[in-house]
């Protein structure tokens, strides 16, 4: 029987890393896994639903009670077909089989199955009465190989063992997996049965076209931020009676920064978690060292990302010249002579970013009262460190696979955003691409943002480019 939907049937040991395979491939990290075994006590179904439309169904399940019961009784039929729901027909008042009945149900009603097993293991002769059941089922399958410890000396033996058993045997690697091995993985699955290739290139279809869309968001995010960030401005309007002292002045000078500060920091914090949402992402260890983890004004991020101090002069200059103003962005820092500009001297009150000022400091005067405003944004390596930032934000949040968690404290794998690039993408683009985004950022600066459509169009690059970029998992196994 054919169903509308594929369904996948995730067998094999406790702690082989099912309920890890099945978060990944369903983006779902709410998934129960756990170190000890016998976490999974029932099956589940796990649908992947886009656009309201249930597209692919994994089945997770505890794995076999009796698994050598199972294979004698199947042994014993003779060439008797549909097995799996021979057996259910036999053994359903027998509590001993329960579990596997339940087991096996799905199975028998037409699901496709998938192997895990921990390729990291030595075979033994419970997972050779496993892979022989499975193959006696009749049903389409598959088998991944996840390596949990990247122990590769049994993986030549595992590989022959499934491949006489099973219709496509894959390394899949459930903490490392990326989108493009999510898709190369079901695209596997369509040559287990012929039967399934329309249904799952449909699911194909659909991840693709849902993932695009996601992408495309996440780029209207950063753009968005983009320019809320350089737009932003604080303000306060102070009695004149309460500056006669200096150091009222100063006070106020430092709260107002404060909220500058806080302000971009929030931005940004609103940002990421647009981004994580958008790419179904609940449980999330940051791990300690990664430059997401620091401040945004801090002295490393400032180190890592933005572009180099020769590419921002050129970038600087160009802007400059192309938009017609008056101020060298390179040092707008310290040229802006008028008002109460804070340069680098007492950058302390305004914040550096690279030695020049974040900010400068307006102070408008009326009778009895001033205005102190801080803003917008003046350094002009600060939105590309941003930029860099949030895309390296968003490196994490397209590929960290789901089913990689609670895990990571105990064993800290690679850290992904080290493993895509050290320091900035800005810094890797061509001098034509930092130019338009130099102009979209001095522009935005005065809240008439340029050269959007250009930028756009370079942060849907860079994130393409993420997505497609291979944090290879087997490079481990
Ligand atoms: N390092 C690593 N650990 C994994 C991987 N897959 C699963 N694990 C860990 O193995 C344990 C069991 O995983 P789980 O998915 O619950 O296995 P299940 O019992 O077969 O469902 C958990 O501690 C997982 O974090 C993997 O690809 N790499
Ligand atoms: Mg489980």
């Amino acid at each position: 029987m054919a169903a509308k939907i594929p369904r996948l049937a995730i067998m094999g040991h406790p702690n082989a890393g099912k309920s890890s395979v099945v978060a990944t491939l369903t983006e779902n990290d709410l998934i129960a896994i756990d170190k000890r075994a016998g976490t999974t006590i029932e099956s589940a179904v796990y649908p992947v639903i886009i656009d309201g439309r249930v597209v692919i169904e994994f089945i997770d399940t505890p794995g076999f009670q009796n698994p050598s019961a199972i294979l004698e009784w199947f042994q014993a039929q003779d060439g008797k077909r549909e097995l799996a729901r021979a057996f259910i027909q036999a053994h359903r008042a027998d509590p001993l089989f329960d579990h596997d009945c339940a087991l096996l149900e799905p199975v028998a009603d037409g699901a496709a199955i998938i192997l895990v097993v921990d390729g990291s293991k030595r075979i033994k002769e419970k997972d050779r009465v496993e892979i022989e059941l499975l193959r006696l089922t009749a049903r389409p399958r598959m088998a991944i190989l996840n390596n949990l410890t990247n122990q590769t000396r049994y993986m030549t033996q595992w590989r022959d063992a499934l491949s006489k058993a099973f219709n496509s045997v894959r390394d899949f690697n459930a903490h490392r997996a990326t989108y493009a091995e999510r898709i190369r993985l079901l695209q596997a699955l369509k040559s287990i049965d012929q039967r399934w290739e329309p249904l799952v290139e449909e699911a194909i279809d659909a991840f693709e076209v849902d993932w695009s869309r996601r992408t495309e968001l996440a780029v209207s995010t950063i753009l968005a931020v983009l320019k809320d960030t350089l737009a932003f401005k604080v303000s306060r309007t102070v009695k004149q009676n309460q500056l006669v002292f200096k150091s009222g002045r100063e006070r106020i000078k430092s709260e107002l920064m404060v909220d500058f500060e806080d302000g971009l920091r929030k931005l940004e914090v609103q940002a990421q978690e647009q981004i994580r949402a958008n790419f179904r992402h609940h449980v999330w260890h940051m791990p300690p060292d990664s430059l997401l983890g620091k401040d945004l004004f801090s002295e490393e991020v400032n180190q890592a990302l933005g572009l180099s101090k020769r590419q921002l002069a050129l970038v600087g200059m160009a802007a400059g010249a192309a938009s017609g103003a008056t101020i060298d962005l390179t040092t707008a820092g310290h040229s802006l002579g008028a008002g109460a500009l804070i340069g680098a001297a007492t950058g302390g009150v305004l914040g550096l970013v690279g030695s020049k000022a974040l900010a400068k400091l307006d102070i408008d005067r009326a009778p009895g009262t001033q205005r102190f405003t801080i803003g917008p944004v003046q350094n002009p390596r600060f939105p590309f460190v941003l930029l860099d930032r949030i895309v390296l934000y968003s490196a994490r949040a397209m590929n960290w696979a789901h089913g990689r968690k609670a895990a990571d404290e105990e064993a800290p794998d690679k850290i992904p955003d080290k493993d895509i690039r050290r320091g900035g993408f800005t810094e890797a683009l061509s001098a034509q691409q930092q130019r338009d985004l130099a102009r979209f950022f001095s522009s935005a600066r005065k809240g008439k943002p340029e050269r959007e459509e250009e930028c756009r169009e370079i942060i849907r690059g860079i994130l393409h480019g993420l997505a497609a970029s291979e944090i290879d998992s087997r490079a481990d196994l």
